[in-house]
């Protein structure tokens, strides 16, 4: 392997450590080599700042001179809540800077790399770009489409089952499963399940493996119907983690007032024709929000209708090893497909064994 290539994926795994953090901004990784040696390391940082060319040069001292700069994405040169990447990365000295891709950011679309040129450092585009640009994914597609990516998350038996008839659903997956969940909200920005997950399981949605708890995480509740209850979890820690319900037109101020009371941001986008609410409406009013990466953890009516409107980037499948039957609860409602032709369609990327359970992930595929 090229020692370029090498220290680009080192600055791709470092860019790693943002998912879910760096929100509204991209999560990207630099690493400074100078004579071969790595002499400073950086990520973007929680809530998307400092940068991570600013945090690699501090890092690094005096010993960024002349260095390379590795980066998984265009620096900035724009004046944002912090000066531009290009202006530091001048003044620190280094001499060539070997980016993965362009930023895409209007404020940002070239002039970072031609900036750099003007300042007669030596500037390579390209290397690794298709990584970088699968790792941020979800604000390229904020910045280009105004929506998130979304993954769905559904834990369910071999057929598909979520629940038995009686609704008893704890627990279907094993914990080293459950574990899993809370490592794939951790690389999200936001959490969305639907007002009859609220009602059923009254889940807290945060993610609780140590060290990784305090991630600004937004939990969003798509509730047209206002069925969440004032004294739902996701209600009653709204100051300590922030969440988020998003519901039809129509309600009264009065039917709102006790989650704004408990610090709930409290949304409206418009209906759908089937009652429930314009989903793609929902996921750009996340987008607006900043958020880059959506988790959808169900239920069976949010599933349908994500699968229904074509939004689901990648599904995350936990199979359970039992068996329920058909008077379990199914993990979408119905689809009404009116043909074969018409099935959501998805590619297998990757498989994993979890203790007694098997997590397998697959992105979009297209028709
Ligand atoms: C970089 N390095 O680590 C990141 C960048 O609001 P600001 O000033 O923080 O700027 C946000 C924009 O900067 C964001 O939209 C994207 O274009 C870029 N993100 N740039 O040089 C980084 N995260
Ligand atoms: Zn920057």
């Amino acid at each position: 392997m090229s020692d370029d290539l090498h220290h680009m994926r080192a600055a791709l795994a470092l860019a790693r450590r943002g998912l879910g953090n760096a929100w509204p901004n991209p999560a990207v990784g630099c690493v400074l080599v100078r004579h071969g040696q790595v002499v400073g390391r950086g990520w973007t940082q929680p809530g998307g700042r400092p940068h991570a060319e600013t945090e690699a040069i501090r890092r690094a001292g005096p010993k960024a001179r002349g260095a390379t700069a590795y980066v998984t994405l265009e620096p900035c040169s724009h004046h944002g809540r912090t000066p531009p990447c290009c202006e530091a990365l001048e003044a620190a000295g280094i001499a060539r800077v070997v980016a993965a891709m362009r930023d895409p950011d209007p404020r940002v679309n070239g002039r970072g790399l031609d900036r750099l040129r003007a300042a007669a450092i030596v500037v390579e585009e390209g290397l690794c770009e298709a990584e970088a640009r699968a790792l941020n994914a979800g604000f390229f597609r904020r910045i280009e489409a105004g929506l998130p990516v979304v993954t769905l998350k559904l834990a369910s038996t071999l057929d598909g089952r979520i629940a038995t008839a009686t609704g008893e659903s704890r627990w279907i997956t094993g914990p080293e499963a459950r574990r899993e969940v809370h490592a794939l909200r951790a690389r999200h920005d936001a959490i969305l399940v639907g007002s009859g997950t609220v009602v059923a399981d009254d889940p807290d949605l945060t993610c609780r493996i140590p060290g990784m708890e305090r991630v600004p995480m937004l939990r969003v509740v798509a509730d047209a119907r206002l069925r969440t209850p004032a004294t739902a979890r996701l209600v009653a820690t709204a100051t300590a983690a922030p969440s988020c319900i998003i519901t039809a037109p129509g309600h009264p101020p009065a039917a709102l007032a006790p989650y704004i009371a408990a610090g709930v941001a409290v949304q409206t986008v418009p209906a759908d024709p089937a009652g429930g609410l314009d989903l793609r409406a929902l996921l750009a009013a996340l987008a607006r929000r900043g958020v880059t990466r959506v988790l959808a953890e169900g239920g069976a009516g949010l599933a349908a209708g994500l699968l229904r409107a074509r939004l689901v980037d990648r599904l995350a499948w936990f199979h359970a090893p039992g068996i329920m039957g058909a008077d379990g609860w199914p993990a979408a409602e119905g689809l009404r497909l009116a043909a074969l032709a018409a099935m959501p369609r998805f590619r297998r990327v990757a498989v994993r064994t979890l203790g007694p359970d098997i997590l397998t992930e697959f992105e979009e595929s297209p028709p």
